[in-house]
């Protein structure tokens, strides 16, 4: 059936930016290996040692700024541009900026970002490639040692979920790429979207734990099998 979709979302994970170098979080050399989760991502352990915590995401900042996006970023550019009459947009649980790096629009940083730091203080936002320290003080507000990685951990609210919420309920095709389907609420997103009657495809180099909920699985490197699937939708 040639159907065209009006409402596309495309929800992201580590999987689309494997192909351009960087680790995923639960594969044999996932990054949560050397680093448990609990020691690092979670808000407990930031205020237990801010300095460990702003040491990982420190090693971690240059190689995500180095980084370029694959040809699966670069397919859904090509989507964004060719596919007439839609809204095209990208949740991504991804706190790298492959998605802009590709000229991605609409991406929502459900996560947060690595180039990000937050006051606590004050709750200023602001960019930042280089190392960040537990004393370091605001730019904005002067005060000393309240700065974190604008990044979501373990038991904090996602960012933009109104959005999200908005863009599920009225989506007609909805896309899962390069994710375990592990980490809620966003594991949980495909049922809201098939509720609401969307078509569900899920990318991934094997089933995940949350495939059943999928009315399809499209398996492969999504570097291969995205821009097959868009090369697809933009023949209709
Ligand atoms: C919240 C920040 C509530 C750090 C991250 C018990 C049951 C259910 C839920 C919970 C529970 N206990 C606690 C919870 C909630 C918890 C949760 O879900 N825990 C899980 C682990 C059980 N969730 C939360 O805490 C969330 N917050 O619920 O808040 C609340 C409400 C009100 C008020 C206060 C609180 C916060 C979740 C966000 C946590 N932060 N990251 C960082 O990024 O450094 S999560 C972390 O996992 C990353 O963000 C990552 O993006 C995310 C998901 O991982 P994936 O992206 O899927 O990566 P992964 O390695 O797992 O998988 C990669 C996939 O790609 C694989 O499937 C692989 O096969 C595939 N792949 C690899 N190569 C390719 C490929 N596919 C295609 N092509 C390839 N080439």
């Amino acid at each position: 059936m040639d159907k065209h979709y009006q409402n596309i979302v495309i929800l992201t994970g580590a999987g689309i930016s494997a192909e351009s170098g960087l680790s995923t979080f639960r594969s044999e050399n996932g990054l949560w290996n050397n680093h448990p989760v609990e020691d690092v991502a979670t808000i407990e352990a930031f205020e237990r040692n801010p300095e460990y915590v702003h040491e990982f995401y420190n090693e971690m900042r240059p190689e995500l700024f180095a980084a370029k996006p694959n040809p699966a970023h670069l397919a859904i550019t090509k989507l964004q541009q060719e596919y007439k009459n839609s809204n095209i947009n990208i949740i991504t649980q991804n706190v790298d900026v492959l998605h802009e790096k590709a000229g991605n629009k609409n991406v929502y940083h459900i996560h947060g970002q690595i180039n990000q730091i937050v006051c606590l203080n004050c709750g200023h936002v602001f960019e930042t490639w280089s190392d960040v320290h537990s004393d370091d003080e605001c730019e904005y507000c002067h005060t000393k040692g309240l700065l974190k990685p604008n990044i979501v951990f373990f038991g904090e609210s996602l960012l933009y979920m109104d959005t999200v919420e908005y863009l599920l309920q009225n989506c007609d095709l909805f896309l899962s790429v390069g994710t375990s389907g592990v980490v809620y609420p966003a594991a949980g997103f495909v049922q809201v979207a098939y509720l609401n009657g969307a078509r569900t495809c899920e990318f991934n180099l094997e089933k995940t734990s949350n495939n059943y909920m999928f009315a399809e699985h499209i398996e492969g490197p999504a570097g291969k099998t995205l821009p097959a699937f868009v090369d697809e939708l933009l023949k209709k």
